[in-house]
């Protein structure tokens, strides 16, 4: 429900229960909870949880629920950073950001490997949730927001990935015959000057098949005299060639304004994590606010399909 004082400035509307989880929630000392991905079973509702510790490094801890409102944190972490073998070197500094994409029945993770030598896109997989089995380090530094896309395209699978260059930063699409090789990178979305996301773009949301085209929930960055300021907004991409734009919303669907998403860690940020399609066409959507609890916001996919764009 929307709270009166901000009725109708957002597309999407905030749970009245928001903040969904706090560290209040952690069942362990941490510094904050933030940027949660959802996994859906037939009889659970799983968010994988990025938590800070207090050391100042990120892991990753799972929460539970029925209702995929209301959740109970696991009583410790399920992965932490690497400290032997191949990925160690690329983790000391955290792992960051899950997004689980269920494709060709396996639960994979695709994650930030955060280290002095740059952000790395990492993946993983997991049967039960709970133990997670790396696969491979499949980008090099400067990379983040990777995200699986559901099923292969054309024989092949595609990511979402945000390179940075030149400080700005746009979602790229890139391919792979398994998973673990990349290439053919094209660029998809670009920051627009003179908007609310023209400093950088990141896929935020594992892409949406509609009829209409691949509906990507995503984040976008503006750089204000104050810092910057994290929106969520939509655009609708080619079925068959995820570099197309057919249709970019002009405005973000959810703006920072409550004040759980204007103070924290890092104020004035709704990033978008994750999100659910329930049965009857409505969407949770999952968000870090102000990187310092999670937070569910909700529409129907009819609603942003026609009034997103
Ligand atoms: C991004 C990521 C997110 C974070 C956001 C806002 O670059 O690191 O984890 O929530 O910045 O600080």
């Amino acid at each position: 429900m929307i709270r009166a004082r901000h009725q109708g400035l957002d597309l999407l509307h905030r749970w009245e229960g928001n903040p969904a989880i706090t560290t209040e929630d952690i069942p362990f000392r941490a510094n904050t909870v933030f940027n949660g991905t959802p996994i859906v079973t037939e009889d659970a509702v799983y968010l994988l949880l990025r938590v800070e510790g207090q050391h100042g490094y990120s892991f990753f801890a799972l929460a539970r629920s029925d209702d995929g409102l209301h959740f109970v944190v696991d009583d410790k972490p399920v992965m932490l950073p690497e400290k032997e073998g191949p990925f160690a070197a690329y983790e000391t500094k955290g792992i960051e950001d899950p997004r689980v994409t269920i494709l060709e029945g396996t639960c994979y993770v695709a994650y930030t490997a955060a280290s002095d030598r740059g952000p790395r896109i990492a993946l993983a997989k997991t049967d039960d949730y709970v133990n997670y089995e790396r696969i491979a380090l499949i980008s090099e530094p400067g990379n983040k927001d990777g995200i699986l896309f559901p099923r292969k395209i054309s024989g092949r699978y595609v990511r979402f990935d945000r390179p940075i260059g030149h400080d700005r930063g746009s979602i790229w699409v890139s391919y792979s015959l398994d998973l673990i090789n990349w290439g053919d990178s094209e660029v998809a979305i670009t920051p627009r000057g003179g908007y609310w996301d023209d400093y950088r773009v990141g896929a935020s949301v594992t892409p949406i098949e509609t009829e209409q085209g691949w509906l990507e929930i995503y984040h976008g960055v503006k750089m204000t005299s104050a810092g910057p300021i994290y929106r969520t907004g939509v655009v609708l991409l080619d079925l068959d060639d995820p570099s197309k734009v057919i249709k970019r919303g002009d405005q973000p669907i959810l703006s920072p304004r409550e004040e759980y998403e204007r103070i924290g860690d890092v104020g004035n940020v709704c990033f978008a994590s994750g999100a659910i399609i329930l049965d009857d066409g409505r969407v949770r959507i999952y968000y870090g606010a102000a990187d310092t609890s999670i937070c569910i916001a909700g529409s129907t996919l009819d609603q942003i399909l026609t009034e997103g764009f």
